[in-house]
């Protein structure tokens, strides 16, 4: 049988980032965006909680993706409550998606407001420059991330509203980034036992391959002694994302090291991007540990793919 090996393996001298990297005071750094700029930098958007406890996004660059971190002397996105008051708590968790079309990034984000989180979205050429689309899902809605090109002529976007059903990931779609409508579940929670029961949630952005649109999720089971975040594969159809052709039974990558075991949130890996290698399959995943510092580990599109195959027996887990 494929796929006993780990799927990731974890930077040896992780964590990449953590607070002493900032050369102003911050409390922590962690669920960092991903993306591969055009001059070959890789791009960290990363998640900074200031000393009050709220969070903004600072950019943090590198020529090999790993060290040599060039991080923003000041926030590169603050919080905005005074016109968008939804903003009022922080910004949150980004992820980045380039979208040819637009020939700009689209970052969506979480705002957290006196209701409760929701999703924002923000569009920059250079991230320095924001164009805020302010609120596309009210609260309380979290883990969102574009899709780099429409689906159907619509723009469509994968989020995770908290319902009566549960805590699911959905995909909506929109004519101009602004409207959202045409809500559909793309995958359920499952229930009981399972790792990922109750409370599922997008990480990177979908990685596009022939095979179809590849999606890491996160799973969170609660314990007696809190919460334990591990991650998950499950790929939808390449022409309807909507569609789950495979979901992972178990997960493939779950808080094991002490940094990942133990910070201001024990037993957390959350990831919100990735970068592709030039050979079309290695993934550089960057993740938050324990909501207190970055961590990066590498992996391969192709065995993800193939573990995948091996361990999807139950299917997309509707209703399980
Ligand atoms: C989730 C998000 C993440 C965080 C995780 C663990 O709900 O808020 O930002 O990393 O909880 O605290």
């Amino acid at each position: 049988m494929r796929g006993e090996a780990p799927l990731f393996t974890r930077y040896a001298a992780n964590p990449i980032l953590s607070r002493k990297d900032w050369s102003y005071p911050i409390n922590s750094v962690f669920n960092p965006a991903a993306v591969q700029l055009s001059d070959g930098d890789t791009l960290l958007l990363c998640r900074v909680e200031d000393r009050r406890g709220l969070s903004h996004l600072c950019a943090a660059r590198s020529a090999n993706g790993i060290d040599g971190w060039r991080v923003d002397k000041e926030p590169t996105l603050l919080a905005n409550p005074h016109e968008y008051p939804e903003e009022i708590w922080g910004i949150e968790d980004p992820r980045i998606t380039y979208v040819p079309e637009l020939e700009q990034y689209a970052v969506a984000y979480t705002s957290f407001a006196k209701g409760g989180p929701g999703v924002s979205l923000a569009l920059t050429k250079d991230f320095k420059a924001f164009e805020r689309y302010g609120v596309v899902m009210s609260p309380e809605d979290k883990d969102a991330a574009l899709l780099p090109r429409r689906i159907g002529g619509f723009w469509a976007l994968i989020h995770r509203p908290m319902t009566t059903l549960g805590a699911h990931m959905w995909m909506s779609y929109s004519p101009d980034l602004r409207h959202w409508g045409s809500h559909k579940i793309i995958l359920q929670a499952r229930r009981g036992g399972w790792w990922d029961a109750n409370k599922i949630g997008l990480c990177s952005p979908p990685i596009e391959t022939p095979a179809g649109w590849l999606a890491i999720y996160h799973g969170v089971r609660q314990t007696a002694s809190g919460s334990i975040y591990r991650l998950g594969l499950a790929l939808f159809d390449l022409e309807d994302p909507a569609i789950c052709l495979k979901r992972s039974d178990s997960w493939m990558f779950g808080p094991e090291t002490p940094y990942e075991r133990e910070g201001d949130v024990n037993g957390v890996v959350f990831p919100c991007g990735q970068t592709i290698g030039n050979d079309g399959d290695t993934i550089h995943l960057y993740y938050g540990a324990a909501d207190s510092c970055v961590a990066m580990a590498t992996g391969s599109i192709r065995n993800l793919l193939a573990w995948l195959d091996d361990h999807s027996s139950v299917g997309n887990g509707v209703d399980l």
